[in-house]
């Protein structure tokens, strides 16, 4: 019996297959019901007790390498079976994206517009809150307690406290750098406002806007006018020309409203600028001396001009959006049109 189990511990060790059929062909000799080792084990019941110690762990021994052996091979014949399969792959084809890129709102990607063209003239970013209070909302700017604006109709109120506000400008935010910075100030201050109305193609509860402000000595009506055209030409080509047009604004005085050439027809007259060759997309004008002083600073000293614009309005008019509520709605279909931008 020794000698059998040798002759077959020496056959496993040296059996090699290529074939799944030959690895199944050698299971069932050695090891089904019927086969050699089976057999083996059935025999070792009459072997006599002296000799079953050394019998019986040759025999595991040969049961072990057996099993192990017929194991190994189907592994090895499974994964060449799998490599078989990858030389069937074209690798010419292009590469499958796993990730897709996303891509910036259009809100961002003109925001950070605005930004660069003003930082090459020396304008800083400043930021700020979004509840803010009533004094650097609305008292600070010349905007006295009857005044429309700050109706219920037009404003947030924070109802815990009603003299807090959702700011409804981002001038707010200048009112508090004056406080606290002497001039010369030359910042812009992007960012989110808020407007008690309804909501609509036209108009939203929330927008938002770049405001800028420059405070020196002799800063001058031309400044603000040359700054400007400096802005709508970055902006909108270099052919854009502006006009002003005398407006209102308790924070401003003189104030002013800057049309652009109309951008689709070049100013010969279209359905976008509704037939005049002008399209309003800013108010400006010289900051107003009692804000100058409420705000601390000398307004026999300093002037400094202001403007103001909805980065939704810039937006629309460049790629020539018709509906405000397309920029808060978050609808893939439009937002991945900005993917390239
Ligand atoms: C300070 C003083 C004055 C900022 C200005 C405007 C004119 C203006 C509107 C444009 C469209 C708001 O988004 S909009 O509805 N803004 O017309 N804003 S002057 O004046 C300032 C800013 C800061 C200290």
């Amino acid at each position: 019996m020794l000698e059998k189990i040798n002759k077959l511990i020496e056959e496993v060790e040296s059996f090699g297959a290529s074939t799944k059929e030959q690895v199944e062909e050698y299971r069932i000799k050695w090891l089904s019901k019927k086969g050699e080792i089976t057999v083996l084990f059935d025999d070792f019941r009459e072997v006599p007790n002296e000799l079953k110690k050394e019998l019986g762990q040759k025999l595991n021994e040969l049961r072990t390498k057996a099993q192990d052996k017929i194991n190994a091979l189907k592994e090895v014949l499974e994964s060449q079976k799998d490599s078989g399969q990858s030389k069937n792959i074209d690798l010419t084809l292009p590469a499958f994206p796993t990730l897709q890129s996303g891509s910036r709102h259009p809100l961002s990607i003109v925001k950070n517009q605005i930004i660069d063209i003003f930082a090459r003239i020396g304008f800083t970013v400043s930021d700020g809150r979004e509840i803010e209070d009533d004094w650097h909302n609305f008292t600070a700017l010349n905007t006295p307690e009857n005044h429309p604006a700050r109706d219920m109709q037009d404003t947030f109120y924070v109802s815990i406290n009603p003299e807090m506000v959702l700011r409804t400008q981002t001038s707010s935010v200048q009112v508090h750098i004056m406080g606290y910075q002497k001039p010369p100030i030359r910042t812009i201050s992007p960012g989110r406002v808020y407007r008690n109305e309804a909501i609509s193609a036209r108009a939203h509860c929330q927008f938002h806007q770049v405001e800028g402000l420059y405070i020196d000595e002799k800063v001058s009506f031309a400044d603000l006018k040359q700054t400007l055209l400096y802005f709508s030409k970055e902006m909108f080509g270099a052919e854009t020309k502006i006009r002003l047009r005398p407006s209102y604004f308790p924070f401003t005085e003189p104030s002013a409203e800057m049309d652009i050439s109309c951008t689709i027809c070049k100013g010969k007259g279209c359905a976008v600028c509704k037939q005049s060759g002008w399209v309003e997309i800013l108010g400006c004008g010289m900051v107003d001396p009692k804000v100058l002083e409420n705000c601390g600073i000398d307004p026999n000293k300093y002037t400094g001009f202001a403007f103001g614009m909805g980065i939704e309005r810039i937006a629309m008019l460049k790629y020539q959006i018709k509906d405000l509520r397309l920029f808060f709605e978050n609808d893939v279909r439009f937002l991945k049109q900005f993917t390239s931008a």
